[in-house]
């Protein structure tokens, strides 16, 4: 018989004390005790039938100077995505409008750049000042920032900030050389400067142990604020990147990634980010008892495909859940 199952998490008040051996435990639970734990969580916080729906544009597509292994977007890889130049702030104004039509509550715009050009930003902060202009939640993922950028977006309307770290500190120079941990880490301090909310999370699927998978979240766990938004990606293998052959995650590990990201950071909205294409809809239900609480709705994300409306609509009707109301972001 099993030894009886210690009782890791007495509460679900947020922590920021936990240390890697702690969350590489949870990992390690039954997989119905864990699920059930975050479960547990997530309704402390959350009402667990509502879903927050966010919709991506890429406003600047390729051409990136970053290294990222996984990415389409990187100039140092011959892959299919085509560069093109940043986009006039009425053509995503217009994009914007229409993923409000489709139901998104929130709009992120996202550029394949290392970091902002202050000559770029009276252009970005139009996009950003015209979204928000719209009723809508405004996100962008942009690259590093100084703190006097972050202020600047701030300022235009900017509500969240989304920078990754990706995976654990120990596997992250596997996966990129042209910038550091810390450098990340850097940027996510100029946006909580700043006072807007941080989107940050990472991917599975890159070869990492479930080690580096807990190592990530342990990272997100003892940053001083934990992020509003926590999105997990499942690795959208693309051809022409030193990742483009990764053997896919087992469904259930996913699982386990989501339900840990929810105990960890029990009162942020938890995403099934990219990967939800190749996920069936029991493994996105699984996920959604689990704690996830958060999707990326539309057919497209930045360069890949996505379920697209129809088929959302469909799953949230067979699930009888609805869209989250907007709500004003709490820091954890
Ligand atoms: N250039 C900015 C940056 O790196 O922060 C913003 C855009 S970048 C594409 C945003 C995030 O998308 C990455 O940090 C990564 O987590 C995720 N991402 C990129 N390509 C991916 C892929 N092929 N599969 C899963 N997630 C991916
Ligand atoms: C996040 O964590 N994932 C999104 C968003 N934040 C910027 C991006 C997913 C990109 C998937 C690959 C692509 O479409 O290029
Ligand atoms: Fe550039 Fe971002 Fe892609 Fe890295 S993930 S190559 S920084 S667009």
């Amino acid at each position: 018989m099993n030894a009886p199952i210690t009782r890791l998490t007495d509460s679900a008040q947020p922590r920021h004390d936990w240390t890697l051996e702690e969350v590489e435990a949870l990992f390690e639970l039954p997989f119905t005790e864990l699920v059930f734990r975050a479960a547990e969580v997530h309704r402390r916080w959350f009402d667990p039938t509502e879903l927050q729906l966010s919709q991506l544009l890429s406003v600047k597509t390729g051409g990136c100077p970053e290294n990222c292994g996984y990415c389409s977007q990187s100039q140092h890889f011959k892959t299919a995505t085509a560069a093109s130049k940043l986009m006039d702030a009425d053509t995503v104004i217009a994009a914007a409008r229409e993923a409000k039509a489709g139901g998104a509550q929130r709009f992120c715009m996202g550029a394949a750049w290392r970091d902002v050009k202050d000559r770029d930003l009276p252009k970005v902060a139009a996009m950003i000042s015209g979204v928000k202009a719209l009723g809508l939640e405004t996100c962008a993922t942009l690259g590093m920032l100084t703190a006097d950028q972050a202020k600047a977006l701030k300022a235009a309307g900017l509500d969240y900030y989304n920078h990754n770290l990706d995976t654990g500190p120990d596997y992250y120079d596997k996966v990129v050389t042209t910038r550091t941990y810390q450098d990340r880490l850097d940027t996510l301090e100029a946006v909580r400067d700043a006072g807007m909310s941080t989107c940050c999370g990472g991917i599975v699927g890159m070869g990492e142990t479930r080690r580096d998978r807990a190592g990530l979240l342990h990272q997100l766990a003892i940053l001083p604020s934990h992020p509003e938004s926590l999105p997990i990606n499942d690795l959208m293998p693309i051809e022409g990147t030193p990742l483009g052959k990764s053997e896919p995650v087992d469904g259930l590990e996913f699982v386990r990634m989501i339900a840990v990201a929810r105990l960890v950071c029990p009162k942020s909205m938890v995403r099934i980010a990219a990967g939800r294409e190749h996920m069936s809809k029991e493994l996105q239900s699984l996920c959604f008892l689990a704690g996830a609480n958060s999707i990326f709705v539309g057919a497209r994300l930045l360069t890949t495909n996505n379920p697209g409306r129809d088929n959302d609509d469909a799953l949230l009707a067979d699930l009888k859940m609805r869209p989250m109301g907007s709500r004003a972001a709490q820091p954890a």
